[in-house]
């Protein structure tokens, strides 16, 4: 069987070698095309183990250039300041009615939530708030309103409700609510531990597609491997389907061992016109890397052979 993503063969794309000041990684980039170009908002861990996020250039989406200076680090007053101290994280792009909505872990002594910032030109960058509680990671908005509000994949955790993908609505951007579960772990399978969602949402005619990421604990730690799941277009708190298999694994060497081993996160992919996906991840939170799918390929995948999605 043929892997259902293939890899570009000069990965890693970024290594810390790329990046024009210190850190120690680059990985679980956002990504967006803007104005022809690719760009990744990716994140780095300081020698101090907080993280900041970085900007990379692109023209073709495999050879990146990075900007000069950091994109975003931890705020340094007022209430993000509080909330980022100890960094920001694992950023996803999504373009809202002209605008690049970003959503990222704000780490604190007070836990993690989500940071929402927005750029229109990935120049000037503006927060606008704090839009969660603790415990939640891995917010990514939906690239259009549906029925008239903004909805996000997002990831709650508590001990009797563990790691599961729920989904939140807006109507002004800072308010959410009207939650609910869409997907949770499976036992005795890839992706039992725990589940988050990953890239922003990519509209097919058969449903919204959700590359996600799922671990399996193991006597050596997790492995983080990326799943498909598909949303119902109008309504996409009911899922079509979740695929039963993973659609990525840790397989090469600097996905095996890193910063953190066995590991494959992804925070954002770009469809292209051709019917074909960009997706970009994390290898072993240290270096980022970008492999090829057909788009039919992965809802199909959905479709054909599901796994209960609660
Ligand atoms: C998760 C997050 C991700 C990271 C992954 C693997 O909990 O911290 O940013 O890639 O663990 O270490």
């Amino acid at each position: 069987m043929n892997d259902i993503v293939t890899r570009y063969d000069k990965n890693p794309i970024l290594t810390k070698s790329d990046v024009p000041y210190p850190v120690e990684t680059v990985h679980n980039a956002g990504a967006v095309k803007h104005e022809g170009r690719y760009l990744l908002l990716f994140r780095s861990h300081r020698r101090n183990g907080r993280s900041i996020l970085g900007l990379a250039e692109s023209d073709d989406g495999f050879r990146f250039r990075v900007r000069p200076e950091p994109f975003m680090a931890p705020a340094t007053e007022g209430v993000f300041a509080e909330y980022e101290e100890y960094g920001v994280e694992d950023c996803r792009i999504s373009l809202v009615e002209g605008a690049y909505l970003l959503t990222y872990s704000a780490y604190s002594r007070h836990g993690v939530r989500i940071g929402l910032a927005r750029t229109t030109d990935f120049a000037a960058v503006e927060r606008i708030a704090l839009i969660s509680q603790a415990d939640m990671r891995n917010a990514v908005i939906f690239p259009e309103k549906i029925d008239g509000r903004y909805a996000r994949l997002d990831r709650p955790h508590s001990h009797i409700a563990p790691w599961s993908i729920w989904i939140s609505y807006s109507t002004d951007l800072i308010h959410w609510g009207d939650s609910r579960l869409v997907i949770k772990p499976a036992t005795y399978h890839w992706d039992e531990q725990k589940i988050g969602p990953g890239a922003t949402p990519i509209k097919t005619e058969a449903g919204w597609l959700n590359i996600y990421h799922g671990v399996f604990s193991t006597t050596r730690g997790g492995v983080y491997r990326l799943g498909v799941a598909l949303h119902d277009l109008e309504d996409p708190a009911t899922v079509i389907g979740v695929a039963d298999d993973w659609i990525l694994q840790p397989a090469d060497p600097w996905e095996l061992a890193g910063y953190v081993n066995n590991v494959v996160f992804t925070c954002g992919a770009v469809p292209e016109v051709d019917g074909t996906v960009k997706i970009y991840w994390g290898g072993a939170d240290q270096v980022m890397c970008v492999g090829t799918a057909k788009i039919d390929d992965l809802v199909d995948l959905c479709l054909k052979n599901p796994r209960p999605a609660i």
